[in-house]
């Protein structure tokens, strides 16, 4: 294949953007553009607002605004989240536009024109109060097979049953609230019947290559035989289809495409958009749609599969003209948060734009992006967890990749005046064996002195490490590729620790040179792999190393530079340029996280989280709790730490000693209202600095739902100082 064509479904502007959507759609096909460019492959990603249909006139009303309003809103909200996510679309359009109503309104005529669509007559149900016709989703009632009293307009997701929306006993609209009545109206069906057979040996065609959960997912849909299906909707909102060659215009006033008909073709516009707005030939888009070199993936999540595999394809046949079919729908399915579905009317989510609020630095980007896509949905549905973004951050990035990197900036700008170092007659050899050894996966070197054990493994690692995750990657496996690019890091740090420069430094400086000059060199490595998933630190790491900067973005074109193939060989020269690039990744504290799960759901669910956390992880015998010695002890002093807003220092009687203990407490306690109150002390916990003030001890305090911290106090102030607390 020559070129690449990438799609990420088309969001609904009806909403903003949660963490959920990201990991199903977007960040694993970002990683994957940003890997094709990265080889220096052509690659084309394309994006934007899905903006019409019922739901968007539902949330105007809702929000008391317009359709234009609505999508107005939610288009620059979300455009503007993803680009801080660092998702490199080629082009985010929208479908609202002119040029779009076009392409849509272009299919349509030519399906009509080639006998595909049949207009009919049928009785629908019709809300008088909300003056629209239903479509399946807003209407509820009685289940016609099983009874159960929350069937939808044309499903049973009780009994599994489908049937005809008037079937439906005791029909309720969920707009109004009302029961609805039965209206005849037009609509166009396209004849999707017709498609079958082409269909299906499409999908058998890629019974190898695709995954399980898209296979099963279209071929159930393919046994119960393809029907047709109306295409238009009785809707003032969306791609008016009177006017259209060939159309009836009485029968056509009042009707527009239904919103899957022209979502779909809405990749197809924005292609045409970006040639425009790159100043390319008008004839462009048709490179990428309408020509058989090139190879399309549509990335989505589980729910839009059969408009991907089956209805898409079929309308990108039936229109004829070259247009090529998806290779690849490597659908992902759901992501959960906390153990719960993402759901904005309960209050269990995050949004994509909260939490680029809450850690709008970039290393946090990162962090975000490397823990979605350790958890992607791949095979099933998978968790997000704050614990897990926590200990992602600390122990992976922070302790793997940025100590390496920062151990080995440390140590070059201290001992070698930021250069890379230069290797001595004695270790030169490494050069040669370093191409021997990443050309050849068989080949292993003779161990002396030039070449050691330890060199070796890394090297290899570092090579087979780059085959594994290039041959994930290829199979959408981004999970593994994670894994694999992070192992890649492992060895590099170990490989520090294992060469104890700061040891050879004196006893060996050859070989301490030896081993710096390596170490750069991985740095460089890292940089690359780790690009696709840390754009934003690669970036800085690329900076300090004086290097080109690649990681893939948008609109780039770095064609037939393999950066991905040169990672694994030696990049930088003796002697060259090493500046420390700034702080890579910083330690995200309990509190920090605590806070977060604090926002989710209601007061039980987040004490829940809270407090299952500590049962999982934590379970500690009764000599471990021994080991804590608590006492009562009574505040004789306290006052505000300057320049803090969190700190007040006190000074309390333990009965046998006085000491200073320094609580983070000030923002909900005043010092005065501290001052003679008996309290639980923690009074073996080694002391410790805060703000230049040293601590010598804990007070127990209780960390509600609602984020009040309130301290412990004994019931009985009789008690008295230095009573053992158990
Ligand atoms: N807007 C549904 C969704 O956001 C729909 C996808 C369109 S892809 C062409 O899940
Ligand atoms: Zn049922």
């Amino acid at each position: 294949m020559e070129r690449t064509l990438v799609t990420s479904a088309l969001p609904y502007a009806n909403g903003f953007i949660h963490l959920g959507h990201c990991a199903g759609a977007y960040l694993p096909a970002d990683i994957y553009v940003r890997y094709l460019r990265l080889k220096g492959e052509e690659v084309l990603y394309v994006c934007g607002s899905d903006e019409h249909g019922v739901a968007i006139t539902i949330a105007a009303d809702k929000e008391k605004t317009t359709p234009q309003a609505i999508i107005d809103k939610y288009h620059f909200a979300n455009m503007e989240a993803f680009g801080k996510l660092g998702l490199s679309f080629d082009i985010f359009s929208r479908t609202s536009i002119q040029e779009h109503h076009e392409t849509a309104k272009e299919f349509f005529g030519d399906f009509l024109k080639k006998g595909l669509l049949t207009d009919k007559e049928e009785e629908q149900f019709y809300d008088p109060k909300a003056k629209m016709f239903l479509p399946d989703r807003y209407v509820e009632g009685v289940c016609p097979n099983c009874s159960y009293d929350k069937a939808r307009g044309d499903q049973c997701d009780s009994c599994g049953a489908y049937y005809n929306q008037l079937e439906l006993k005791n029909p309720k609209s969920l707009v109004s609230g009302e029961t609805p009545v039965v209206k005849s109206t037009v609509h166009w069906y396209l004849q999707f019947n017709l498609f079958q057979e082409f269909l299906e040996t499409y999908i058998e065609g890629h019974s190898h290559d695709w995954k399980d959960n898209v296979l099963q997912q279209t071929r159930s849909w393919l046994k119960q035989g393809l029907a047709e299906r109306a295409i238009t909707r009785d809707l003032d909102w969306g791609v008016h289809i009177d006017g259209i060659p060939g159309i009836d215009k009485d029968k056509a006033t009042g009707k527009a495409l239904y919103v899957w008909f022209d979502a779909v073709l809405g990749y197809i516009t924005a292609t045409k958009v970006w040639a425009k707005e790159q100043n390319l030939d008008i004839n462009e888009w048709k490179k990428w749609w309408q020509n058989d070199g090139t190879r399309y993936l549509a990335f989505i999540g589980k729910d839009n599969i059969v408009f991907h595999t089956l209805i898409f394809p079929a309308m990108l046949h039936a229109r004829g003209e070259n247009y090529i079919l998806p290779d690849n729908v490597p659908a992902n399915e759901f992501l959960n948060l906390e153990g719960q579905k993402f759901s904005k009317s309960r209050n269990w989510s995050i949004d994509l734009k909260d939490f680029i609020i809450d850690f709008p630095e970039s290393n946090y980007i990162d962090a975000l992006r490397y823990t979605l896509a350790m958890s992607f949905p791949e095979t099933k549905d998978a968790d997000f967890t704050w614990k897990d973004f926590q200990a992602r951050n600390n122990n992976e990035l922070a302790d793997i990749v940025g100590n390496f990197i920062n151990r080995t900036a440390h140590f070059v700008s201290k001992q070698y005046d930021s250069k890379v170092p230069i290797l001595s007659d004695k270790y030169k050899p490494i050069l040669d064996e370093w191409n021997k050894i990443v050309e050849n996966k068989d080949y292993v070197p003779v161990f002396n002195d030039s070449i050691s054990e330890n060199d070796y493994k890394l090297i290899r690692s570092l090579s087979d490490g780059i085959n594994l995750v290039f041959d994930n990657y290829n199979r959408f496996r981004f999970r593994d590729a994670l894994t694999e690019t992070m192992n890649i890091a492992r060895a590099a740090n170990k490989y520090f620790n294992d060469e104890e420069p700061w040891k050879t430094s004196k006893s060996d400086p050859e070989k301490c040179a030896k081993t710096l000059f390596i170490c750069c060199n991985l740095i460089y490595s890292i940089a690359v792999i780790f690009a696709p998933i840390l754009p934003f630190t690669s970036k800085k790491i690329l900076e300090a190393l004086a290097q080109e900067s690649n990681t893939g973005e948008a609109n780039t074109n770095h064609k037939h530079i393999n950066f991905w193939a040169n990672a694994s060989k030696l990049n930088l020269d003796q002697g060259s340029q090493l500046n420390k690039p700034e702080l890579l990744f910083v330690k995200i504290e309990d509190e920090t996280v605590q806070k977060q799960i604090l926002k989710l759901g209601d007061n039980l669910e987040k004490s829940k989280i809270l407090v299952d956390e500590t049962n999982i992880t934590n379970l500690i015998t009764i000599d471990d709790f021994k080991k804590i010695k608590l006492r009562t002890a009574r505040i004789l002093e306290a006052e505000n730490v300057p320049k803090s807003k969190k700190l007040i220092k006190l000074q309390i009687d333990l009965g046998n000693e006085k000491r200073q203990i320094l609580a983070g407490i000030a923002e909900h306690y005043k010092p005065e209202e501290l001052i003679g109150k008996l309290v639980v002390v923690v009074a073996n916990l080694q002391p410790a600095k805060l703000m230049g003030l040293e601590s010598q001890g804990m007070l127990l305090a209780a960390n509600g739902a609602d984020g009040n911290l309130t301290l412990i106090h004994p019931a009985d102030d009789g008690v008295g100082i230095a009573a053992e607390v158990r």
